[in-house]
């Protein structure tokens, strides 16, 4: 990696199981993302709800890594969390040092989101929330800040993280928010 940059800014995507976290973080990184990813056995079954993720085979089991450039200066170093609850107790450790977070939501299964929003608002950290496009029943944004508890301030967009422009406008949004957060604080 180039030794230039001297601002490495952290971000992660969290959220519930299979919402795409491998996905966003695969089509936004200008490297081949790490990604620490196992075949999910028939040791699962029974385990992992793999409802509405189906056709998954597969899971992350620690977290993914990657790398986008913003200027000569700064770079921005995704890391995305591992969606299943046996893995959760990693999360804590990869919340340290984050600038901010985006919560990825598949919004036939916003309960699985809860958790990851609590311990954002635990740690402080920053976060957008993302509803990623799984084509299940359109919902208005007031329904799902609803059954988020989400507060007004907190910015909702959907995507499709497939989609290396839909993810990077994602990122670009926290960064926004990071920012205007940042301004606000200056002046307080
Ligand atoms: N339809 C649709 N499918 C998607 C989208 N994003 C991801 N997927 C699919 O959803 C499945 C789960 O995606 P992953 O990226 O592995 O999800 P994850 O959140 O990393 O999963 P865990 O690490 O196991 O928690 C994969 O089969 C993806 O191809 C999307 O925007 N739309
Ligand atoms: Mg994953």
């Amino acid at each position: 990696m180039a030794g230039t940059a001297d601002n490495g800014l952290k971000i992660v995507v969290v959220g519930g199981f299979g919402v795409g976290k491998t996905t966003m973080v695969r089509s936004v990184s200008e490297i081949r993302p790490l990604n620490t990813e196992e075949t999910m056995t028939r040791a699962g079954e029974g385990v992992d709800d793999l409802t509405g993720v189906g056709t998954k085979t597969a899971t992350t089991v620690a977290f993914d890594f990657g790398r986008i450039t913003l200027d000569a200066r700064n770079v921005l170093y995704l890391f995305g969390a591992p969606g299943q609850e046996r893995f959760w107790f990693l999360w804590d450790r990869l919340f340290s040092g984050t600038l901010g977070a985006v919560v990825l939501v598949d919004t036939r299964r916003l309960a699985d989101s809860w958790y990851a929003i609590d311990r954002l608002e635990h740690h402080g950290t920053p976060f957008i929330v993302a509803c990623n496009d799984f084509g299940g029943p359109v919902h208005t944004e007031q329904e799902i800040r609803e059954a988020l508890d989400l507060p007004e301030h907190v910015p909702l967009v959907e995507c499709d993280a497939r989609d290396r422009s839909s993810s990077k406008y994602v990122l670009i949004t926290l960064l926004e928010h990071l920012q205007a957060q940042a301004l606000r604080e200056t002046r307080t």
